[in-house]
C-alpha cells in the first residue's frame, strides 16, 4: 500500500506533510464553518437515555402548504440498538418517518414500516433526500426563524420533546408526495 502511494505520488519524501495541502484543508474547513454559520451558532441538542438528538430542523413552508419535512441526527451512545418508532407534533395532524427511493427513474417517498433503527454506538441521520420526518396536515405554516416542538418516541429510550428550528425555504431539495 505505502509502496503504491510512494510511486504514485512520485515524491522522495512520502511521509513529509504537504504544507499546501494542509493550508487548503484549513481553508475549506473555514469555508464550511462560514457557510454553516447560522446553524453552528444555533446548534441545539436533546438527550433521552443513551440517545442524543442533534439539531432538529425544518424548512419554511409557503402559505397553504400541507406538508413539511423534519430533519435531525440521532446518536446512540449505548451498547444496544434502539428504534425511532413514532413522532407527533401539534403543528401537524400526522407525522410519519419517510424514506426516499428511486423507482423507474422517479424519486418517490413512502412511510417506513416498523421504525428506524439507531445502531448501538452508531447514528441515524434524517436529511433532505434521505430518511426524513414528514409532517402532514399542517395546521399553520412553518415560519423561518421560529421553532415548533415535536415528540419523538424510541422503543427503548422512551419519549423526548425536541424543538425544530425552521430554516429558509431553499435548503435541500423539494419533493412531491404521492
Ligand atoms: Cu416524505
Amino acid at each position: 500500500m505505502s509502496n503504491f502511494c510512494f510511486s504514485r505520488a512520485g515524491s522522495g519524501r512520502p511521509h513529509t506533510p504537504n504544507p499546501l495541502r494542509q493550508a487548503g484543508a484549513a481553508a475549506s474547513l473555514a469555508l464550511a464553518l462560514l457557510l454553516a454559520g447560522p446553524w453552528a451558532a444555533s446548534a441545539h441538542e436533546f438527550k433521552v437515555g443513551d440517545l442524543e438528538i442533534d439539531h432538529p430542523w425544518s424548512r419554511a413552508t409557503p402559505p397553504g402548504a400541507k406538508v413539511a419535512g423534519g430533519y435531525f441526527t440521532v446518536t446512540n451512545h449505548g451498547s444496544a440498538p434502539d428504534r425511532l418508532v413514532s413522532i407527533s407534533s401539534d403543528i401537524a395532524a400526522k407525522a410519519e418517518v419517510h424514506e426516499m427511493a428511486v423507482k423507474d427513474g422517479v424519486m418517490t417517498m413512502r412511510p417506513v414500516e416498523g421504525g428506524l433503527e439507531i445502531p448501538a454506538g452508531g447514528k441515524l441521520e434524517l436529511k433532505p433526500g434521505g430518511y426524513h420526518l414528514m409532517l402532514m396536515g399542517l395546521k399553520h405554516p412553518a415560519k423561518q426563524g421560529e421553532n415548533f416542538p415535536a415528540t419523538l418516541t424510541f422503543e427503548k429510550a422512551g419519549s423526548v420533546t425536541v424543538e425544530f428550528q425552521v430554516e429558509g425555504m431553499n435548503g435541500g431539495m423539494e419533493m412531491d408526495h404521492d
